[in-house]
């Protein structure tokens, strides 16, 4: 709770003036804690990571889909030089082993890129790079031009002039191990010195690393961008990435106000039981809540006995951090495909019933900054329970290009790109966590078992039916009298509804008819969606 409060004074500093604010948020909180705040634009609430879209799609998506339909940010891609790998053929993976900072990639140059932020910013979407810090490439990366923006490298050598960084930049005498690989996650000393999968281990204890990284972090932050989801920051000591965030600037003042930090969310997998837990950085920012998914996951495939009912207490009551501190997700592009961690639990779009109730239930529910997955379909091939194609990149051209993102006449995409965000059922829940914002989670109902409903203050209420048996049930929705459209079956069109209609009576009750065989078992009405 301690952390809700201080959200609560962050959101109070907003309305005084700029100056203001900036020096309560560093005088009372410490410039780490103003590092939490996502920065988004009026009202908005929720990221959708658009994984290995080009910058020109990105752009346009902004303008025709994200801003309109109430999306706060995106997370894209690491956008800086990365090696270009041939076997397997340009796997998406290849974007993890930076080259160096300049700003070309597979998803386009830097003139694109800055387009991209600028058009997002200009229609209210905030950018979060994907910042790949602990490392350069694997070591096996050979030594040539094998990058996406040419430039010449040796990995054997650990030279990579584009920086330029050299052999002395490196950690390898710090490592402890035979192998000079992290053997075991249970020594933090390996987790932090010696290589993740290989890859080439950047020594950021480093003035000179540790400058070159705030350059390349402080160039995104001026060209525009929000804030940075930090790659693999299990795996760098905490004070090296302290020392890091305080060099960054404050945002770029066109679109943010004076004095605001970028938004700063850790990748740090912490499932319990290593050595390295969340608490050691979420004074620095945010960090990725990786038992939201794994557990959310269980609880709608009613894995190990859960129920959703026992979800009553969701948040800090399954022992997740403090919700200032999380940030939360379904799946994400790792553990969608077998990488990282949460195991077989974790729901994808390839279980799309079940993955609409989860995606559906996270931005009903308060707890958490809240990231929307947006995927691409690959040939999956199951050998003995492991995917052998976890490796394929987006949909491509011949020439190893990625494919521009098609959107057809109903608004779904292409191509093989998913686009869970556009599925109906997620833009509108994301646009009910909008509307919802700020207000309580009360009106708690459940049956002991999978159905269960909540309200969010007078403006939204939502019921789930993940039971075998159909809802029936009249329930205390707390909203005013009226007629709503659910925005799951369909939503408001002018002044009618294109699915469900539910009449809540003048004393906030309405009925609610679910068939555990619709085809979403869930609906949702908010404020804005009364006739
Ligand atoms: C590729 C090749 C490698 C090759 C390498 C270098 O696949 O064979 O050696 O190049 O040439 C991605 C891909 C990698 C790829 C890499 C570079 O996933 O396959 O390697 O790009 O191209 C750890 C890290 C975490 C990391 C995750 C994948 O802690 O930071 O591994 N995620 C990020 C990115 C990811 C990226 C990188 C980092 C690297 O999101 O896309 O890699 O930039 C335990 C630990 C976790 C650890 C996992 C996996 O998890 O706790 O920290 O994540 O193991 O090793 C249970 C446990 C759980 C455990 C899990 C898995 O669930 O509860 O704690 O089991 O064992």
């Amino acid at each position: 709770m301690r952390t809700r409060k201080g959200r609560e004074r962050v959101q109070f500093s907003l309305s005084l003036g700029k100056n203001m604010k900036f020096l309560i948020l560093v005088t009372l909180f410490g410039l780490s804690l103003a590092q939490h705040n996502p920065q988004l634009k009026s009202g908005r609430t929720a990221i959708v990571h658009l994984f290995e879209w080009r910058w020109a799609d990105i752009a346009a998506e902004c303008e025709r889909f994200l801003g309109p339909n109430g999306f706060g940010g995106v997370q894209i891609s690491p956008p800086n030089e990365h090696i270009i790998v041939s076997s397997p053929w340009r796997p998406w993976w290849q974007r993890y082993q930076p080259i160096s900072y300049n700003l070309c990639s597979r998803s386009g140059s830097e003139a694109e890129l800055r387009d991209m932020i600028t058009r997002c910013n200009n229609v209210g979407v905030n950018i979060y790079v994907d910042a790949v810090i602990n490392h350069m490439c694997g070591s096996g990366g050979g030594e040539g031009t094998h990058s996406s923006c040419g430039s010449w490298f040796s990995a054997s050598k650990k030279d990579f002039p584009s920086v330029p960084y050299s052999s002395l930049d490196f950690n390898d005498n710090k490592c402890k191990t035979g192998s000079g690989e992290i053997e075991n996650y249970n020594d933090p000393y390996q987790v932090r010195d010696c290589r993740l999968v290989g890859l080439l281990d950047l020594a950021l204890e480093k003035e000179y690393v540790r400058g070159k990284v705030a350059d390349f972090m402080n160039k995104l932050i001026d060209m525009g961008v929000a804030g940075f989801r930090v790659d693999a920051s299990k795996h760098m000591w905490p004070g090296d990435v302290d020392t890091i965030y305080r060099r960054l600037n404050n945002l770029n003042t066109k679109w943010f106000p004076s004095g605001a930090r970028p938004f700063i969310f850790q990748e740090v997998i912490d499932l319990g039981g290593e050595a390295i837990s969340y608490t050691d950085y979420v004074h620095l920012g945010r960090v990725t809540e990786f038992k939201y998914g794994a557990k959310l996951g269980k609880v709608f495939r009613k894995w190990d006995e859960e129920k959703l009912f026992y979800t009553r207490t969701w948040g800090e009551g399954w022992s997740f951090m403090s919700d200032g501190n999380a940030v939360v997700f379904v799946d994400n592009h790792d553990n969608q495909r077998g990488h990282g961690a949460g195991g077989s639990s974790i729901i994808t779009f390839w279980d799309s019933r079940l993955y609409k109730m989860a995606v559906g239930y996270m931005l009903a529910h308060p707890y958490g900054v809240t990231r929307v997955m947006s995927s691409y379909r690959w040939n999956r091939n199951f050998v003995n329970g492991k995917d052998q194609n976890d490796w394929m990149g987006p949909p491509s051209n011949t020439n190893g290009s990625t494919k521009s993102v098609s959107v057809n006449p109903d608004q779904t995409c292409g191509d093989g790109w998913v686009c869970e965000h556009r599925w109906r059922q997620i833009t509108n829940m994301v646009i009910f966590r909008n509307v919802v914002n700020g207000q309580p989670q009360i009106n708690w109902w459940d049956n002991q078992s999978n159905q269960v409903a909540f309200g969010r203050g007078d403006r939204g209420f939502i019921v789930f039916n993940n039971d075998d048996w159909t809802l029936n049930v009249t329930l205390n929705t707390g909203m005013s009298g009226g007629t709503y459209c659910d925005v799951i079956s369909g939503q408001k069109e002018g002044n009618t509804c294109t699915g469900k209609q539910i009449l809540v009576s003048h004393d906030g009750n309405a009925h609610f008819k679910i068939s555990n065989l619709d085809e979403d078992p869930f609906v949702a009405i908010h404020a804005e969606s009364k006739i």
